[in-house]
């Protein structure tokens, strides 16, 4: 992939490493972590063309064919209790759906916390992982991409598939870290996301409607309402985002509950 200049004149980006080929981003973030001296790492964008060994969240893939999406990830070493640390997935769900909506009128919606949707199908997933101190904002985005082998097709889509549009990646890439530079700034000055709360609202697919809430260690198991429900697992009212980024929801009995990512994942029951 060929980058211009202008991406380093992205406040958030002070070294770019580009590969035609790489097991994982979030790895190679991780391996200069661990073997680079420490003002050398932070603001480090690392790009691949295609990731052979692609993650998504609880030991789950990500597919990467060569040519067609974004595979990134960001190390960022911010200033924030370590609580606060997951609000950056959130932030960076929010840069992702602005940028294809203000410079390709893509209108997407947002799966709490870690996915963007066009037409309930995923085109983009977020891993952040914390490391020594740092943090691994891991982005990926299907962008160009003509088809989906079987056992994703049902799931995924790309920005191609749905709008008709082929888009130049690197120009999306400093598209989307343009606006999270500016989300990112503002959240370490606030240390909280009540400025995004209700952008994220208006884009979350499940806003106002009925979710469960499955366990990190069941969310592989428990893949359709049948099973679900055979679980004894009840549904509850989603009510958008806390200011710090948890999914408020109101169960039944009318008890709220303040749900963190990391421990859950969420399936929509509509
Ligand atoms: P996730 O665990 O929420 O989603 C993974 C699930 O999504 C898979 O189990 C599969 O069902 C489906 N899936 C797999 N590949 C795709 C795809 N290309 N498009 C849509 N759905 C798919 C989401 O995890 C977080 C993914 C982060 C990926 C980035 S890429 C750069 C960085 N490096 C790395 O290894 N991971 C991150």
């Amino acid at each position: 992939m060929q980058f211009n200049n202008s991406i380093y004149e992205i406040p958030i980006i002070n070294k770019l490493i580009v590969y035609d080929e790489t097991d994982s981003t979030n790895n190679r973030a991780k391996l200069l972590i661990n073997t680079s001296s420490p003002e050398q790492v932070p603001n480090t964008l690392i790009v691949a063309d295609c990731q052979t060994g692609g993650r998504g969240r609880a030991g789950r893939s990500f597919s990467s064919p060569s040519g067609e999406g974004i595979y990134m990830s960001l190390i960022l070493k911010p200033d924030l209790d370590a609580s606060d640390i997951s609000g950056i997935t959130l932030l960076s769900a929010i840069a992702i759906y602005r940028a294809l909506n203000k410079y390709h009128n893509i209108k997407t919606n947002i799966k709490w916390p870690n996915d963007i949707l066009i037409s309930n199908k995923k085109i983009s997933g977020i891993l952040t992982e914390y490391i020594n101190g740092y943090v691994i904002l891991g982005i990926g985005i299907n962008v160009n991409n003509k088809e989906f082998n079987q056992a994703i097709s049902d799931v995924a889509t790309s920005l191609f598939l749905e709008t008709g549009k082929t888009l130049n990646r690197e120009n999306l890439i400093e598209e989307i870290f343009t606006e999270f530079s500016m989300l990112y700034n503002m959240f370490l000055k606030t240390q909280n996301l009540k400025f995004i709360t209700k952008e994220y609202n208006d884009a979350l697919i499940s806003y106002n409607k009925d979710i469960y809430i499955i366990p990190q260690e069941l969310t592989n198991v428990l893949t359709n309402t049948y099973n679900i429900t055979n679980n004894n697992l009840e549904s509850c009212l989603c009510m958008g985002i806390s200011p710090k980024g948890e999914l408020i929801c109101r169960h039944n009995d009318g008890r709220l509950e303040l749900v963190s990512s990391g421990e859950v994942s969420i399936r929509h029951n509509f």
